[in-house]
């Protein structure tokens, strides 16, 4: 368990100089997930920012064994190379039992590749997914994902005299996860890296399938000044709208308490994608935070 920053692993498993934008949290989020990770592993990952800004042939960003699959199979794939282990193993051909994770975005998860996700959580494979949420397909140009939040600009939904952006509300992703039966599920935050870090060491540690989804601002996508990601990341724990939980067999237990919450327009206001919202709307967006603390016990609104 990480108590402390000094518990840190020194080592870096992702090499400085990748081309995520100035100011990208993704990044943030995976440098924290492979130093809590080691380098026993092997990681996946769909088509997606951190792909296309990790494998810039002939450079890679990657110190650990990495593969690039198609947006639609990573979990799939991730299925195949832990069985494959297994019967190794099995056959005494390899004493090699590395942790296979896989790192995929939203669009990756949610929209494009949750049929193969669903089917690696229901087979029960002892693998670590990890899905990065920017909200939107933001490596082909900002369009809408079904993780994009209620009422968020984007290429796709884009707000107007007859429109308030996107029209529906996120997913639950945790809550697909855990009706599959799955020993651990979890949400985190690169603002909050102990948190982060030491859910990704129980999701490794766990026998079975894990899911951990991540919360990584996107500077571009989100339209907010560089040097605001970890700030906004905060802000969205915060004010409740992204609350840090965990549900480990099956017990959902808070794991950073929230004593008095921010209004949820503190956040709104940082980001260009929210920046066409009337008050009516700023309205239902709290209320969407204040069911979150109610259902998680997070505290009333600061005065
Ligand atoms: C089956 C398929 N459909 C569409 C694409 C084009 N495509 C590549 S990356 C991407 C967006 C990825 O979105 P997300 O998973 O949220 O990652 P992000 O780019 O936001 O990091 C799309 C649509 C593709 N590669 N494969
Ligand atoms: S578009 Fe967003 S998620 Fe993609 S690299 Fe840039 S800041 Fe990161």
């Amino acid at each position: 368990m990480f108590k402390t920053i000094k518990d840190l692993p020194k080592e870096e498993y992702l090499a400085p100089g990748h081309r995520l934008c100035a100011g990208c949290t993704v990044g943030t989020a995976v440098r924290q997930i492979l130093k809590a990770a080691g380098n026993n592993i092997v990681v996946v990952t769909a088509t997606s920012c951190l792909e296309v800004a990790t494998s810039y042939f002939p450079q890679t960003a990657w110190r650990v064994p990495w593969v690039h699959l198609g947006f639609e199979n990573s979990a799939a794939v991730a299925s195949g190379i832990e069985s494959a282990f297994k019967v190794l193993r099995r056959k005494r051909k390899t004493n090699e039992n590395p942790h296979v994770i896989v790192i995929s975005g939203d669009g990756g998860t949610f929209d494009i590749g949750l049929q193969s996700l669903s089917g690696a959580l229901e087979r029960g494979h002892d693998l670590l997914y990890i899905c990065y949420d920017n909200e939107a397909y933001m490596n082909t140009g900002i369009q809408r994902s079904s993780a994009t939040p209620y009422a968020a600009a984007t290429t796709t939904s884009p707000p107007g005299k007859k429109s308030i952006g996107k029209k529906t509300h996120k997913k639950d992703l945790i809550g697909i996860a855990i009706a599959h039966g799955i020993p651990y599920a979890a949400t985190a935050s690169p603002s909050f890296p102990l948190d982060l870090m030491n859910k990704v060491r129980k999701g490794l540690d766990v026998e079975g399938p894990a899911l951990i989804h991540v919360l990584t601002p996107c500077t571009t996508g989100w339209r907010f000044d560089p040097s605001m990601g970890i700030e906004i990341g905060k802000l969205a724990v915060l004010t409740g709208l992204w609350p840090l939980y965990e549900v480990d067999n099956g017990v959902i237990r808070l794991t950073l308490q929230v004593p008095r919450r921010e209004p949820v327009k503190k956040y709104l206001e940082l980001q260009g994608r929210f920046r066409h919202l009337t008050e009516d709307e700023i309205i239902k967006i709290q209320e969407i935070a204040d069911k979150n603390a109610e259902k998680f016990g997070l505290g009333p609104i600061k005065e």
